[in-house]
This record gives C-alpha cells, sequence and structure tokens, in this order.
C-alpha cells in the first residue's frame, strides 16, 4: 500500500533553514564572535539572572548550550559564554530577504519561521537538487549566511533530510533511497517525537526507524493516538500534506511574556486589552476578519492553556469584545489562585474583509 502511494508522489519540495540563524547573523556582523562560544540573550549578569538562550553558536552547541535554556544554567554548562543582545529588527531585515530569494523559485512557498520553510519546485524544469543547489548559493550571495537543505518528494522528508546534515548540508532523498533513510533513522529524530513519546519508545524497546516500520497500525494508536497513525506513515516515507501557501495568512495573533508572573485579574485584563487593540490593528491593516478566537493562558508552573471560540460568522474586531470573551475563558481556568506567564489572542479562520451586501430597499 504504501509503496504504491509513494510511487504516485512525485513532487520536489525543498526545506531550507538557516544554520544557527540569530548567532550566525551577529558573527557574520562581528567575526571577532567566531571563535568564542556565543549566546544569543540576555546576560545573566547584567540582567538579575533573567533571560533565556534564543540560539546558541556551533561552539557554545559543544559546550551543551541550547535554544530555550535559561541564561544562569547555561553559563554554567560554559563559563565563557559571550552573550549578544537579540536585534530582532535586524533578524526580520534578513529574514524578508530570504524570503524574497525563495520567491525567485516558487510561489508555493511555506513558511515556518523567519530562517526557515517548505519550497514546492515541482512545476520547474530544473532537477531539485540543482534548485537546492542555486537556492543556497543565491541565500549566501545576497546574506552571506549558510543554510541546511533537505531535498525530497514530500515535506516531512525534506525537513529531516536538512536536519541530517546541518550545518551548511545538502540532503537529497529521492524515492529510492527513502525507505532505508527511514528505517536507520533514530527513533527520537522522526518528527513529533519530544521527551515523553521518547521515553514511551525506549519502554517498548523501539530504537529507530526499523523498529518503528515492525509495529502495527493498531498497536501505534493504542500507545500514541492519533499521532500513531503520523508514525506509521512517517516509518513508510509518506506524508502527503501540501505546501501551504500561506499568501493568505492562518492566523493573526499576539501573545505577551511576562517577566514576573500576574496575579491580579485586573491587570490580566489590562494586558488583554492591549493585546486586542494590537491584534486588532494588525487584521485591520492586512483587510481581514476571524471566525475562531483563540485564549492562550501560561502560568508560573509551564502549564499552558488555550481555549478557541469558533463562530459560524466572523467576529467583530472590537478590543473591548474581544476582551469580554478572553475574560470569560480566563475566569473559567483561573478561578481564584494565578501566577500568569503569559497571554495571548489569536485569530484564526480567517477571511478577508469583504463590503456588506445591505440592500437600501430592504424592509
Ligand atoms: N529561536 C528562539 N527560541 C527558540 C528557538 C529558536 O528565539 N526556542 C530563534 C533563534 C534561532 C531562530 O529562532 O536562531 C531559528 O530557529 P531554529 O530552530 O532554526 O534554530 P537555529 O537557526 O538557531 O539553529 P539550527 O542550525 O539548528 O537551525
Ligand atoms: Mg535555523
Amino acid at each position: 500500500m504504501a509503496e504504491f502511494l509513494q510511487a504516485k508522489d512525485n513532487r520536489k519540495i525543498i526545506h531550507v533553514d538557516i544554520d544557527a540563524f540569530y548567532a550566525q547573523v551577529e558573527m557574520r556582523d562581528d567575526p571577532r564572535l567566531k571563535k568564542l562560544p556565543l549566546a544569543i540573550g540576555r546576560d545573566p549578569d547584567k540582567h538579575l539572572g533573567h533571560g533565556v538562550v534564543a540560539t546558541a553558536n556551533y561552539v557554545a552547541r559543544k559546550a551543551g548550550v541550547h535554544s530555550a535554556m535559561g541564561s544562569i544554567e547555561a553559563k554554567r554548562a560554559c563559563p565563557n559564554l559571550v552573550f549578544v543582545a537579540p536585534d530582532f529588527d535586524k533578524y526580520r531585515a534578513i529574514s524578508a530577504q530570504i524570503h524574497a530569494i525563495f520567491h525567485e523559485f516558487t510561489e508555493m512557498i511555506e513558511p515556518v519561521a523567519l530562517d526557515e520553510a517548505y519550497l514546492d519546485v515541482s512545476s520547474n524544469k530544473m532537477s531539485a537538487p540543482t534548485l537546492a543547489a542555486k537556492l543556497r548559493k543565491r541565500i549566501w550571495e545576497e546574506t552571506h549566511l549558510t543554510c541546511s537543505v533537505g531535498v525530497s518528494y514530500n515535506k516531512v522528508l525534506a525537513k529531516l533530510g536538512s536536519e541530517h546534515h546541518k550545518p551548511n548540508g545538502v540532503t537529497v532523498i529521492p524515492h529510492n533511497l527513502a525507505q532505508d533513510f527511514v528505517w536507520e533513522l533514530p527513533i527520537k529524530d522522526f518528527r513529533g517525537v519530544g521527551a515523553k513519546t521518547l521515553e514511551k519508545f525506549e519502554k517498548l524497546g523501539i530504537k529507530d526507524g526499523r523498529d518503528l516500520y515492525a509495529m502495527s497500525q493498531d498497536d501505534l494508536r493504542v500507545y500514541f493516538g492519533s499521532f500513531g497513525d503520523v508514525l506509521y506513515w512517517q516509518a513508510r516515507a509518506t506524508h502527503f500534506g501540501p505546501v501551504k501557501d500561506r499568501s493568505i495568512r492562518q492566523s493573526v495573533g499576539k501573545e505577551n511574556t511576562f517577566e514576573f508572573a500576574l496575579h491580579d485579574r485586573q491587570v490580566v485584563e489590562a494586558a488583554f486589552k492591549e493585546l486586542a487593540s494590537k491584534v486588532v490593528a494588525n487584521m485591520e491593516k492586512r483587510k481581514l476578519l476571524g471566525r475562531t478566537l483563540t485564549v492562550k493562558i501560561r502560568d508560573d508552573d509551564f502549564h499552558t492553556s488555550t481555549k478557541g471560540i469558533t463562530q459560524s460568522v466572523p467576529f467583530e474586531l472590537d478590543p473591548a469584545f474581544m476582551v469580554r470573551q478572553a475574560m470569560l475563558i480566563f475566569d473559567e481556568a483561573y478561578p481564584d489562585d494565578m501566577a500568569i506567564r503569559l497571554l495571548g489572542l489569536t485569530f484564526s479562520n480567517i477571511e478577508e474583509q469583504k463590503y456588506q451586501a445591505v440592500s437600501l430597499f430592504e424592509q
């Protein structure tokens, strides 16, 4: 079955991801940093121990420093770690340059992050590996940054490919090599496998793609629910997810992380008010409406709850209304004690604003 499905999937997909993005940019702009262990984030010594590492260069990674690590912990792992504060405006500008280069290759682009995207280049006559090489060359010429690229016939394999030879690598996975590639893959490298899943696999004695392939679809469902199906098809190098062209955005939202937890309902309400006006301004600017409003709340213990309300007609773009909805959800999730670290408001199920068809003659 899988072989049959595979044979029909003749797309050409490229996944591209800039190596150690923020860190590489800072090393490019100050080559003295190249040989030093570098973290992008705030120096804990200068900020009362606060801050997290956004990313680290490969020298620091060798010492165990990684993204999302607390700055203090990072410094403990690597005492001579150099911190450079992030310059988001700069990264956004470079991201725009990179994404403009993607558009030289295809219009079917799914942006994943500032430094990462899937490109469907099926309609281009040139071979996918040739296009990947050209893409890397263009990015280097324009930005003097290196990236890693995976080339295959589906998104999952392309992504696994770009991760395979990082940094500055290219991995091409054609049909005839795909099954072997997946069989050889350590179980931790499969998409979506985090610490919890890994623990389950360890208990089951599943170490690599070959072991995973041997598991039945039913067993995978029993252990992992619907994610079991995802794993079943990953083990068969099969995935039909399209490259989602986001020329119409999928969602518009805003989150706020608080350095000091919020304990007061009124302060939470004020924070939602601020978020709501920003989201509304953004929606207005893009002339969009949304049918789903999602509220995200994270507390001090990193417990995150997200709850969405979906309507059959788009929501009014009215911050006060949005805050009322958010507070209804908030009050339900946090009846009394609270220590709030993050709040977010997002519209999805997006559509374009159109003029209302109002008949002047209707009674
Ligand atoms: N980033 C962040 N916080 C995270 C993860 C990433 O701020 N928890 C930022 C910093 C990264 C950028 O996003 O430079 C891109 O994320 P990647 O996951 O692609 O990581 P890198 O590009 O830094 O490294 P890699 O070489 O693994 O792609
Ligand atoms: Mg990257």
